[in-house]
């Protein structure tokens, strides 16, 4: 009998063939992106979704694999940040899933890890309604990481767990069962060449950071920046540290640059079940929603005692 693709033991029985399914997909993806330029072009700019953001043609091909792999699978109600409305899968599936299927585009081309994520809820009769809600009402939120090895991470509210891919067998094999997030860490995570744009309080933040050992905060830091959300946050799991993408002065990025369906509330899912935070800043990620499919948040998470700490400098007076 062939191996299923991953065992079924953390993962709610109703749930099983749509994770599966991602599963499958996410082998086919990371093969495709393992053959880089051997293969077919995937760094090409092909469109803009509705946001204006530059499409690239793996994108679009994940977008449509993931789509494809899903129409079979129990989900009603799909929704990916390369197509502007909610589509109607299986009309009787239980699930509403919100995917980006190709996380840290501008990285395709230059060999870096880039990513999968994903978010499920239960699926409501109205196709936006089932993802306009609480983030604190996913049943499910995880990425794959197609990087030096292809890891799923992921959870369902029980603690996260992660999978690594088994290159020769094709199975993704349980290497964590309840991943746990270093309550504090000298690692930060922020685009620093938006500084002018910030808000004061992240600024005050990094400029404290940056001061060292001779700062408030006593010691000496270490910066990271990979620009693609699935490397910084796996990174940050696996060694703590803190990410911070905040809302800023730039037109469009009031709300930060994040999508808060598919990008934020599952990540921010997978880092408090890891015992991590995630805030906008100062309110839980879980705690918000939007009010459009592809809305945006400020994101900030990670080792707990930093993601309060900002929290702590929102509250203070400026100066
Ligand atoms: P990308 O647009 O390349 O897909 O999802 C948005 C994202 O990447 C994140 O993965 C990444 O953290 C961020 O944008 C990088 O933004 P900047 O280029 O502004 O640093």
């Amino acid at each position: 009998m062939t191996q299923p693709v991953i065992a079924p033991d953390h993962i709610p029985a109703d749930l099983y063939d749509v994770i599966a399914a991602l599963c499958r997909t996410s082998i086919d993806v990371a093969a495709i992106i393992a053959k880089g330029p051997l293969g077919q072009s995937l760094g090409n700019l092909v469109g803009e979704n509705s946001d204006g953001d530059g499409q690239k043609a793996l994108d679009v091909l994940c977008d449509e694999m993931f789509t494809a792999a899903l129409t079979r699978e129990n989900v009603r109600w799909y929704a990916s940040e390369e197509q502007e409305t909610v589509n109607s899968l299986n009309e009787n599936g239980k699930y509403a899933l919100a995917i980006d299927p190709l996380d840290g585009s501008s990285n395709i081309d230059v060999n870096v890890s880039i990513g999968t994520i994903f978010s499920i809820f239960e699926a409501k009769d109205d196709a936006e309604a089932s993802f306009l809600r609480p983030a604190s009402e996913q049943v499910c939120g995880g990425y794959v990481v197609y990087g030096p090895q292809t890891a799923l991470v992921v959870t369902f509210g029980a603690g996260t767990q992660m999978y690594v891919l088994d290159p020769d067998t094709k199975v993704f094999i349980l290497v964590e069962e309840k991943m746990t997030i270093a309550p504090t860490s000298k690692e930060f995570a922020i685009n620093a060449s938006n500084y002018r744009h910030w808000v004061q309080p992240v600024r005050a933040y990094v400029d404290n950071c940056l001061a060292g050992k001779d700062g408030p905060h006593g010691k000496d830091y270490n910066m990271r920046w990979v620009g693609s959300l699935v490397a910084e946050t796996h990174r940050i799991l696996s060694r703590g540290g803190i990410f911070l993408y905040p809302s800023d002065a730039r037109k469009g990025y009031e709300n930060g640059r994040l999508r808060m369906i598919y990008e934020c509330a599952p990540i921010a899912f997978v880092i408090e079940q890891a015992g991590g935070r995630a805030t906008d800043g100062e309110t839980p990620i879980l705690e918000r929603q939007v009010d459009t499919l592809h809305g945006r948040v400020p994101l900030v998470f990670g080792s707990a005692e930093k993601v309060t700490r900002v929290a702590e400098h929102h509250n203070m007076p400026a100066v």
